[in-house]
């Protein structure tokens, strides 16, 4: 495909502003965001609808949602390329969620990885939200006739359920209704894991600090816990899943660099674990900390970003609008 047809194609993506993003979040998302920028009709924003399915405190989704639109342009999102926008600035993102919500089925939600693995966190009280979670993330995604979504693979059921959505939708209301998008999951660094519990996902919302290696860290903090990170027995470095600590630091390695775990592993033949840490920390903070010290620099500009946001949401409200009107008219609710 050459690149005016592809800009002709919609490419849409998000992040919740549910605490400081991580890693994983810049490896599984924000990088591949902004290798596409130029190639797509880019819309990218912060969920923040999304991140009150588990308590926040006000305050801080607030100065967490300005953080991370902070964070994607110091990570090289051009808001003259790409909309930029927060989600509750668009109000028909929950009205299309309102609709959805009535042709989605209890079973099929009712088997999403993520409801049954943070419903499990939530205690007795499991609010109604983290439920459809998947399906207010499905109206994200319909309402800008999206061909692409970049996300990380924890991320693929749900687009598979919005695709669903969509296709359940176009059968009954006319096959224009909808477009029915594709995931675009990048071939390496799709799934980060956690430093102390490498078989589980690298999360942002990890209670334990040493969990994860967050974009605002100091270059400090991110030595300290890439070398704390949990290992396996053993001193082989292998890509082996046996081995799930120091596959995740191979996984990490090549994300960064482009290289592949192969010639990654064959590159610390008779070496140590600690050269793999080491390693694996010092490509980290060159990551890191450009995009760290930008990140803090916007996240000041407080009037900059108002207005990227606001051009952002009108741009959004006018696309949103009409996929809203077409739903509307096809369903006989009167608007
Ligand atoms: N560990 C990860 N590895 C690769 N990609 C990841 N993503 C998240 N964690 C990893 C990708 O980041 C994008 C935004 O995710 P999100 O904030 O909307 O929701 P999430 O997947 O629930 O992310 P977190 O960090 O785990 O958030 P919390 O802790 O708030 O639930 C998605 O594209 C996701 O694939």
């Amino acid at each position: 495909m050459t690149a005016p047809q592809r800009k002709n194609q919609v490419m849409l993506s998000a992040v919740q502003p549910s605490n400081k993003l991580t890693i994983g979040n810049y490896l599984g998302a924000l990088k591949n965001w902004v290798h596409h920028q130029n190639d797509f009709d880019c819309w990218f924003f912060a969920v923040n609808l999304h991140a009150i399915t588990v308590r926040q405190d006000p305050k801080e989704l607030r100065e967490q949602t300005y953080r991370a639109v902070a964070t994607y342009i110091a990570a090289g999102i051009q808001p003259e390329n790409a909309t930029l926008f927060v989600q509750s600035q668009v109000p028909e993102h929950a009205e299309l969620a309102w609709i959805l919500n009535c042709y989605s089925y209890m079973g099929e939600l009712s088997r999403m990885t993520q409801f049954k693995d943070k419903s499990q966190k939530a205690g007795e009280n499991i609010p109604v939200g983290l439920f459809t979670y998947p399906v207010l993330m499905a109206s994200d995604i319909l309402l800008y006739d999206t061909d692409l979504v970049p996300v990380g693979a924890d991320q693929k059921q749900h687009i598979e359920l919005t695709r669903d959505l969509a296709i359940r939708m176009n059968n009954l209301y006319g096959e224009d209704l909808f477009k029915v998008p594709q995931p675009m999951i990048p071939p390496v660094g799709a799934k980060i894991m956690s430093l102390q519990e490498p078989t589980a996902k690298m999360s942002k919302s990890d209670p334990d600090p040493n969990a994860s290696v967050f974009l605002s860290d100091s270059d400090d903090q991110i030595r300290k816990k890439i070398k704390r990170a949990v290992t396996d027995s053993g001193s082989e470095i292998a890509d082996d899943d046996s081995k799930p600590g120091v596959k995740n630091l191979l996984t990490i390695q090549s994300a960064i660099t482009g290289k592949s775990i192969a010639e990654i592993v064959t590159s610390y033949t008779g070496k140590q674990y600690g050269h793999l840490k080491g390693d694996t920390a010092e490509l980290v903070v060159q990551a890191v900390s450009p995009l760290r010290n930008e990140a803090d620099r916007l996240y000041q500009e407080r009037q900059f970003l108002e207005q990227v946001l606001a051009q952002g949401a009108q741009k959004a409200r006018e696309r949103a609008s009409q996929t809203l009107k077409r739903c509307y008219d096809r369903i006989g609710l009167l608007r």
